[in-house]
């Protein structure tokens, strides 16, 4: 009977000409969403870069890069051999040097070429900023054409200007792919109004024809880590808040962005009360290896981390000369473990170089470069230090200060550091004020504090405090700064505002994310979904003061906890 029924069903909508597929949206559909894939190249032979007994061919940007091919290639037939996987999204930095190199996209839309044609499954592309620029060999309109077949031939429209366009995804979703990028080399993004308005009329088209809108952009449009557009302003588009509220309002549910290299999930309300979520995809050659799959039906859209278990070694090193025993062992046994190590070997590596006074914003004619260098050498010797030992050990320094590191399970502070930030980027990081984690790394700075400072003129200390705050943005809020510290704790080390200053935003930033959005696996409500508005409005603060108030109250918090009078 149910047969004859479904037979009959389908005759009818054959008849009537509504796709096959029809039946099947109902039960929902899924797709992969993979972002800064960063193809490069395998170099003929790997080369010594840095010194690390298994990583010494690991570069400051921390990405598999002699790997890529392989580990795209990995992607790709996960993605062809799982069902639920219907299209792939890629959003954008889908190579490395692809403004320079055009014919690395032409590789890579070859690839995607043949994965189409092998399995009938769409993709569907958005620039990133490595991929174009109008300087460059590859601009705008050869970005377009080399990967016309991932977006633009079936697009409904492209905007002239950007690569920008839409395309119906089914019968009852439509993709807003969205060109954040600017006509430079630049990282930044280059939001416009006019880039605002365009999305915004896509989607209240999109609800014309009775479509689901699901936007995808390379620059993120919410706050990954708290005041990102503060701190880290190269990686979330300008005038996030209100663009987030206006997209809102028009429909649009759910993001899809990229290029930070760290997997996030964040919502945001409008103030009309309309959640929108954007999804943060980590780079796909970099720890952990991951992209999601995305299941989405009209009552729930869920969303889970899927990673590459294993890549083609014997191609990897067929191509590139050079890999050891010691590399290849590891790689084989456990592809994730060993990119975490090359992560933290790479980001130990970029942190190096970038720890200096000039990298933090203090130039050498300035009369504090001298105490800021002396400060960033000191925290840099501490960290290479052993953490632990009754002599030449961090805990030994400190017991002079009478300053207790509390037992992790870490070597040294560059290792405890490169493992925050590698939490930071696999997403649901989850170390919290209270972990032994973040208070050593705290301790560990106040160490390095007490130490270089001892003797030097409490005003220099005071100046210098000043000079890296407003070096990050941050100058109006200095005197706030100081007199709440002050208010909060009476007497205060001054060598300790500095490393206040310094080293707590990028702590609270990297180490914990308590937002109720799980990163890596989760579920959000479907666009089908009743919205409780009134409810929304009611459960989150929405401004910029509430976030700067919840920042300053865990700046003050981890103030207290340093001294011990939490
Ligand atoms: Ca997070
Ligand atoms: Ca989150
Ligand atoms: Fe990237
Ligand atoms: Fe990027």
């Amino acid at each position: 009977m149910k047969k004859a029924i479904s037979l009959l069903l389908t005759v009818l909508l054959v008849l009537t000409g509504l796709p096959l597929c029809a039946s099947a949206q109902e039960d929902g559909f899924g797709f992969a969403v993979a972002s800064d894939l960063h193809y490069n190249p395998p170099r003929a032979e790997l080369e010594h870069d840095i010194d690390d007994p298994v990583y010494w061919y690991a570069n400051r940007r921390a990405a598999m890069e002699d790997e890529s091919d392989f580990i795209i290639d990995a992607f790709l037939n996960q993605c062809a051999e799982n069902d639920g996987v219907d299209f792939v999204i890629v959003t954008g930095d889908l190579i490395d040097n692809g403004r320079a190199n055009p014919d690395q996209h032409r590789y890579m839309a070859a690839k995607f070429h043949d994965f189409e044609a092998a399995t009938g499954k769409p993709i569907y592309v958005i620039n990133g900023n490595h991929d174009l620029s109008d300087e460059s060999d590859t601009d705008r309109p050869l970005f377009k054409e080399i990967y016309r077949e991932f977006g633009y031939d079936e697009a409904l429209t492209v905007d002239e200007k950007t690569c920008s366009y839409t395309a119906d995804l089914n019968e009852k979703y439509r993709l807003i792919a969205l060109d954040t990028n600017p006509n430079t080399a630049s990282t930044e993004d280059d939001m416009d109004s006019a880039r605002r308005n365009w999305t915004i009329a896509q989607a209240k088209q999109a609800k014309a024809d009775g479509k689901y809108p699901i936007l995808i952009m390379h620059h993120a449009l919410l706050d990954h880590m708290p005041l990102q557009r503060i701190f880290s302003h190269n990686f979330i588009i300008r005038q996030h808040l209100t663009t987030a509220d206006r997209f809102a309002d028009a429909g649009i549910r759910l993001v899809f962005s990229g290029h930070e290299h760290g997997s996030d999930a964040a919502m945001h309300i409008s103030p009309l009360g309309n959640p929108i979520y954007d999804l943060a995809t980590t780079s796909l050659t970099m720890y952990p290896l991951s992209y999601r799959i995305v299941n989405v039906t009209d009552g729930e859209i869920r969303y889970d981390a899927e990673t590459v278990h294993a890549i083609d070694l014997e191609a990897l090193t067929a191509a590139c000369t050079g890999y050891t025993d010691a590399q290849l062992t590891p790689m084989r046994a456990d592809l994730n473990a060993y990119a975490k190590g090359f992560l933290k070997a790479g980001i130990r590596y970029r942190l190096g170089l970038g720890l200096t006074a000039e990298k933090i914003g203090v130039k050498a004619s300035s009369p504090l470069y001298g105490p800021v260098d002396k400060a960033v050498t000191g925290l840099t010797d501490l960290l290479a230090m052993p953490l632990y030992g009754e002599e030449d050990s961090a805990e030994a320094v400190g017991r002079r200060y009478g300053i207790t590191l509390p037992a992790t399970a870490f070597a040294n502070g560059w290792d405890l550091v490169t493992d925050l930030v590698a939490a930071h980027y696999a997403g649901e990081e989850a170390y919290t004020l209270d972990s032994p984690e973040v208070t050593a790394l705290l301790h560990l700075a106040a160490i390095a504090a007490r130490r270089i400072f001892r003797g030097t003129d409490n005003g220099v200390l005071m100046d210098a405090a000043a000079a890296v705050l407003s070096a990050n943005g941050l100058s109006s809020e200095t005197a706030a700064l100081q007199a709440r510290t002050e208010t909060a704790f009476g007497a205060f080390n001054p060598a300790e505002y500095l490393l206040v200053a310094v080293a707590s935003p990028l702590l609270y930033g990297f180490a914990y994310d308590d937002d109720d959005v799980n990163d890596n696996h989760g579920a959000i409500p479907g666009y089908g979904a009743a919205t409780d508005k009134l409810g929304n409005l009611q459960a989150k603060g929405t401004t910029l003061l509430d976030r700067l108030t919840l920042f300053l109250t865990l700046f003050t918090t981890y103030i207290r906890k340093m001294l011990g009078i939490a």
